[in-house]
């Protein structure tokens, strides 16, 4: 019988469930079901459908049950940050959660800070300011008067929501909890000063529980639909992006991250949180890891760009868009990809050729034209951001580990190399799902702890190591990027 861990790694456009299994040789994986993630529009708000993921969750476990090989030893669950559910009184979920593209909370950091001045809010929680943080979020909901919210008995965040349909146990999970703006980066717990600005106390959440405590077990109900038995599901890094880290499958301690998916989340791992002038004005941030660590880093927008142009192009393959990227003329037209033009349009192609004339660019006609222009922005921004990091890091950066499923992208691997000057090393690509099954591990008692773990990473997946060419080519693009990117 192989004793397998169960994850659940949800992105904001697609996902997974996987089954992995330490072995001598190291970590095996395998895909147990994979389904795509929608926004869902209607009556001027974008929502998730929480219980179409859960039902995609339980088909996952369904399947599992079916095999006569594998014993299930624990399940964890890890999303995307910031957005949540609001949970009456009777246990019953008040409304499916907003999606955090929603644009309500256009304009919402400033409104807050009417009430908690800027800094204040940065000294407590040293998370970076963006629009959807689930602070800004529930602000929105009160200020607009949001039913659910005022008849809210608690709140879950997505992952603690589908563990507590999987246990019928409620948990606030100190990775997710960070990344929504909640929690003092310091005591590395709730700040009871924002709750209260928001009308909330710790009451309104789950238990507080960190990366690797039990949550529950599955209900009877969740046995008698899946065949399985009563087994533990464990808090895991429920933020994907602290998953994501936990797995780099670094050697030497002086590199930076970039947790390549949606978005691009570009960072290093540090001891504490680094809280000081500099990172509040350049708005980086400082989420929970594990272990105690903390993800010094700043969110670039990332596939997102490309997906949305994917989508409407009918899903032609990754593979046909990098070639006709490839085969388009360099640097032809660059756009910032952290423009708010990007944030959520309703035609993504027509948002990148309206910043290109808008700042008197050649606009981009072909499919490999958008998408080079894409990949060589995103290259120059993670140039940007890495100069940046360089001088908030504690320590030097000499490697770059690009992980996700954005690092099978052999080319922006090149450019990304080529632009920042420094090695990159691509892999895994299935890094969530194996931060995840790491926790579990080390909750099971199979695994020492995260370096040991991270050295049989480095054994067991292979990384491919791009070095840096062509670089004075891309400072002199990275010139233009910042002129372009600085005057529009
Ligand atoms: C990545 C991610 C980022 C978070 C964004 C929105 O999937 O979790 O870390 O900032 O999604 O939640």
């Amino acid at each position: 019988m192989k004793q397998c861990f169960f994850a659940v790694d949800l992105g904001a456009t697609s996902g997974r469930t996987i089954l992995g299994t330490f072995t001598p040789e190291g970590l095996e994986m395998e895909d147990v079901n994979r389904f795509p993630n929608h926004l869902i529009e209607t009556s001027g708000h974008f929502y998730w459908d929480i219980y179409e993921l859960y039902r995609h969750i339980i088909e996952g476990l369904k399947i599992v049950a079916q095999k006569k090989d594998v014993e299930i030893t624990s399940i964890g669950i890890d999303t995307w940050g910031v957005d949540f559910v609001c949970v009456g009184k009777d246990g019953g979920f008040l409304r499916q959660p907003y999606s955090y593209r929603d644009p309500h909370t256009a304009g919402a950091p400033e409104a807050f800070f009417k009430k908690v001045a800027r800094k204040q809010v940065y000294e407590w929680t040293g998370i970076q300011v963006m629009n959807f943080n689930s602070l800004f979020q529930l602000d929105t909901l009160r200020r607009n008067n949001d039913s659910a919210l005022a008849a809210a008995d608690k709140l879950l965040f997505i992952p603690d929501a589908l563990s507590y349909m999987l246990t019928g146990e409620m948990v606030t999970e100190y990775t997710i909890a960070s990344t929504a703006q909640l929690v003092n980066a310091n005591t590395r717990k709730p700040e009871d000063a924002l709750l209260r600005e928001l009308g909330l106390t710790e009451s309104n959440f789950g238990r507080f529980v960190y990366p690797g405590e039990k949550i529950g077990t599955l209900t009877k109900e969740v046995q008698r639909m899946t065949g399985l038995g009563d087994i533990p599901v464990i808090a895991v890094a429920g933020h994907d992006t602290a998953s994501a880290v936990a797995s780099v499958p670094a050697m030497n301690p002086d590199f930076a991250y970039l947790s390549s998916g949606t978005w691009s989340l570009m960072g290093v791992e540090t001891k504490g949180p680094v809280i000081t002038e500099e990172t509040e004005s350049l708005n980086f941030t400082n989420e929970g890891g594990v272990d105690g660590t903390i993800r010094l880093l700043k969110n670039i927008c990332g596939m997102w760009l490309l997906e949305r142009c994917r989508a409407a192009w009918g899903q032609t393959s990754y593979p046909e868009l990098i070639a006709e990227a490839n085969a388009s003329e360099p640097f032809r037209s660059l756009i910032n990809p952290d423009d708010v033009l990007f944030a959520n349009p309703a035609d993504m192609e027509q948002a990148i050729q309206t910043y290109c004339s808008d700042s008197h660019q050649p606009v981009p006609q072909t499919r490999g034209q958008i998408v080079r222009c894409i990949f060589e922005s995103l290259a120059l921004r993670y140039r940007q951001v890495l100069d940046n990091l360089r001088t908030l890091s504690p320590h030097p950066i000499e490697t770059l580990h690009v992980i996700g499923g954005g690092s099978r992208n052999e080319l922006l691997n090149r450019w990304t190399a080529n632009a920042v000057g420094i090695p990159v090393v691509a892999g895994p690509s299935e890094a969530t799902a194996i931060g995840n099954i790491m926790i579990q591990a080390l909750a099971a008692g199979t695994a020492k702890d995260i370096a040991s773990m991270r050295q049989l990473i480095n054994r067991s997946i292979s990384l491919e190591t791009f070095y840096p060419e062509d670089t004075d080519v891309w400072d002199t693009a990275y010139l233009h990027f910042k002129q372009v990117t600085m005057n529009h």
